[in-house]
């Protein structure tokens, strides 16, 4: 037998108010009337509101309540633009706890989507472009350098000119080419004196030997000197002193500051003075500052360059670039190129610093795998990039190192 219920009030409002919080989501009303206060409706007092209904039993006010829950669901997913899943069941005997956790877990996983689709770029309307972002990636160039050239490309580019190929490489190549800068040589007043710090085992000593050789054995015959301060390790002095004897070019030892300041002055007639250093680890701080004080000897004419190995990790690069800054580093010579296919992520990182390249090495022979750093000879190491050579060997002239030995 159903409870019946009966409510009155000055306004609709208020009897539904009065009506929710007395019975809840059980009063059902079946009966709205008007009951004018005087028995006229509208002419001398305030209309009366009275509703009536019955009570409902707890089986109904359940699949009330699921009906709700799945009318919730469909709104919250059709304005996500997703269609709504079967509603739950109302014969199902799932509580409203379960219904809640469900309608989280859907919560979550349409969150989940709609923060990839924010972080996913729109797709790509140029296939010449987005052709060209996957060389680059290919090539391991990072994220922030593709899309820095694939912006300038469409900003200087008519749509045209993005939907031609040949265009689009040879405007890429040039962009790569010159996010680079090269060094340039200062022609110093006394001896050039050249100094090669860098990370253990990237190829410090075999870059020396292979400077030592372009320069003090070609034609031109310059008089060349190396200096060592790497005398404190077995092996490391004579791997020096070999390449000295085979060249005849001398070499000496240094352990410290006098002896490098006298060897350095010593050395006054010479016209390049190559300095071989230990390789540091780029974590020990001490180390490295010990070395810069050691190099301070060399006086405020030397250069220092920074030897990286190709095959280093691009948050190894950063970290190595800025461990060794304290020593202002002229120019980055990137070793062990050989011992790599991909280079995208060595010019991403070094484009990043703005420091120059000096040279490159791609081999373990003395002299002859080593370079002038040139767009070029870049360029040459990336894959599936397409760009006329001559153009580029025309607008870039790179001096060729090794000609005189060769
Ligand atoms: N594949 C390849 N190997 C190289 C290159 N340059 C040097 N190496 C080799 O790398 C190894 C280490 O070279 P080193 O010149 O002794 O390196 P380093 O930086 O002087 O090493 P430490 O003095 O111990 O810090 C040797 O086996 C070299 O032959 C290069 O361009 N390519
Ligand atoms: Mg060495």
């Amino acid at each position: 037998m159903p409870r019946y219920f009966s409510e009155r009030g000055n306004s609709h409002i208020e009897v539904i108010e009065r009506i929710h919080s007395k019975y809840g989501d059980r009063a059902n009303i079946q009966i709205q009337k008007t009951i004018p206060a005087s028995g006229i409706p509208g002419l001398f007092g305030k209309v009366q509101y009275e509703y009536r209904g019955y009570l409902r039993t707890g089986d109904e006010t359940k699949a009330m309540q699921k009906n709700r829950d799945n009318e919730t669901r469909a709104a919250i997913l059709a304005s996500v633009g997703k269609n709504p899943l079967p509603p739950i069941k109302s014969d199902t005997p799932d509580t409203q706890g379960d219904q809640f956790v469900e309608v989280l877990q859907e919560l979550r996983e349409l969150k989940g989507q709609l923060a990839i689709s924010a972080s996913t770029p729109p797709p790509e309307p140029f296939p010449v472009l987005a052709e060209l972002s996957d060389i680059m990636k290919e090539n391991d160039f990072d994220r922030d350098y593709i899309k820095g050239i694939l912006d300038s490309l469409r900003r200087n580019h008519s749509a045209a000119d993005l939907d031609g190929r040949d265009v689009v490489h040879h405007a890429a190549a040039k962009l790569i080419a010159d996010s680079v800068t090269y060094f340039q040589q200062e022609i110093p007043d006394g001896p050039r004196i050249f100094i090669l710090v860098g990370p253990t085992g990237v190829g410090k000593t075999t870059t020396i030997a292979k400077l030592a050789a372009v320069h003090g054995l070609s034609a031109s015959g310059s008089d060349v000197r190396i200096i060592t301060v790497d005398s404190f390790r077995i092996g490391a002095r004579a791997q020096v002193e070999t390449y000295g004897e085979i060249m005849g070019i001398p070499v000496k030892a240094v352990d410290d500051y006098d002896d490098l300041r006298k060897q350095v002055a010593l050395a006054s007639e010479a016209d390049l003075i190559l300095v071989d250093t230990i390789g540091n680890s780029p974590r020990d701080k001490n180390k490295i500052e010990g070395m810069r004080k050691l190099l301070s000897a060399c006086g405020e004419n030397a250069e220092v360059h920074l030897a990286l190995s190709a095959t280093t990790k691009t948050v190894d690069l950063k970290e190595i670039m800025s461990r060794f800054e304290s020593f202002n580093y002229l120019s980055v010579i990137l070793t062990k190129l050989d011992e790599t296919t991909r280079v995208g992520n060595l010019l991403s990182a070094i484009s990043s610093t703005g420091v120059p390249l000096s040279y490159l090495t791609d081999g373990q022979s003395v002299p002859v795998d080593i370079a002038v750093a040139s767009p070029i000879r870049l360029l040459s190491r990336l894959k599936g990039l397409q760009f006329d050579q001559s153009v580029f060997d025309e607008q870039y002239p790179a001096a060729d190192l090794t000609a005189a030995w060769r």
